[in-house]
């Protein structure tokens, strides 16, 4: 079996042509849009939020990485300056954070934009039913030190049957580009179905099983979104600049669902009794 502590592929990310997206806001998303959705497993729509909203989802997280609600327990830092953060200067130490988790209940900003009329009506365009948040995260890549999310899909993290309709929202807080990690999918891949995911730099689908050759880019400014499928393969590369890239990630599913045991999961996208050489 392999090493959890496997070094990343050169090739692994391609600089392709990126992603169409829709202009216009949340509103421009039309059946057509919704189409393409379901036909690629994402969607890319720029200025869907605001300045303000931005700004305020980022007051949200500082507010919360800062400690200023006690209660608060999700912040979790990169591995290379965990050890540190207690000896670290303020900036330093926001500078750090890899994950800021389970916020809504924390911070009405952040609350806000999770509950953003607009984007509920997309969602209950492209899922065909209410929306009903179950996973909120903001994730960051600090300047030069933010690591790989490697090619993965989200229904492998969550107990629901297969052919469970999750949509993932990927909100962007700085501009993400190629170079600071911003996500890259490829298309159609929900339409395949879950696929085997092993532990390796991450719980991952295995290097060699990715169509790199499909791979898309998904650059955004800051209020951009993507939507993508449950299912659908996507990654992202570390930050090789020395700016910041933070984003909000949310996910969706109607209310009612059928929930399976991890064992039954993991039945589906484990690796036991598989192809181990990856
Ligand atoms: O924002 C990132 O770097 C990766 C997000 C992602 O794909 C995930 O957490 O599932």
């Amino acid at each position: 079996m392999g090493s959890g502590i496997a070094t990343m592929p050169p090739d692994l990310y391609r600089e392709s042509a990126p992603a169409n997206g829709v202009t216009g806001g949340l509103a421009a998303i039309s059946d057509a849009e919704a189409a393409r959705y379901h036909e690629e497993g994402y969607l890319v729509v720029e200025d869907a939020f605001g300045p303000g909203e931005v700004e305020r989802a980022l007051d949200g997280l500082t507010y919360l990485m800062d400690g200023g609600d006690g209660d608060f327990r999700g912040v979790q830092y990169e591995p290379a300056a965990r050890d540190r953060v207690p000896d670290m200067a303020v900036e330093e130490r926001r500078a750090s954070v890899r994950k800021v988790f389970s916020f809504v209940d924390h911070d009405p900003r952040l609350r806000a934009i999770s509950e953003h009329a607009g984007l509920h009506a997309a969602l209950e365009r492209l899922i065909g039913r209410p929306p009903v948040l179950f996973q909120d995260m903001a994730l960051s890549k600090p300047p030069r030190m933010g690591s790989e999310k490697p090619w993965h899909q989200d229904c492998a993290y969550f107990n629901f049957q297969v052919d469970t309709p999750v949509v993932g929202v990927w909100i962007a807080l700085d501009e993400a580009t190629y170079e600071n990690g911003c996500m890259h999918v490829i298309p159609g891949t929900h339409r395949d179905g879950p696929v085997v995911h092993f532990q390796r730099r991450d719980w991952q689908i295995c290097d060699t099983d990715v169509a790199t050759g499909a791979n898309v880019v998904v650059p955004l400014r800051p209020g951009g979104c993507l939507f993508f499928n449950g299912l659908v393969h996507h990654g992202t590369p570390p930050n090789r600049t020395d700016s910041p890239r933070r984003a909000l990630q949310l996910h969706y599913r109607p209310e009612d669902i059928v929930t399976v045991t991890r064992e039954e999961r993991l039945a589906v996208y484990g690796d036991a009794g598989k192809d181990v050489t990856c």
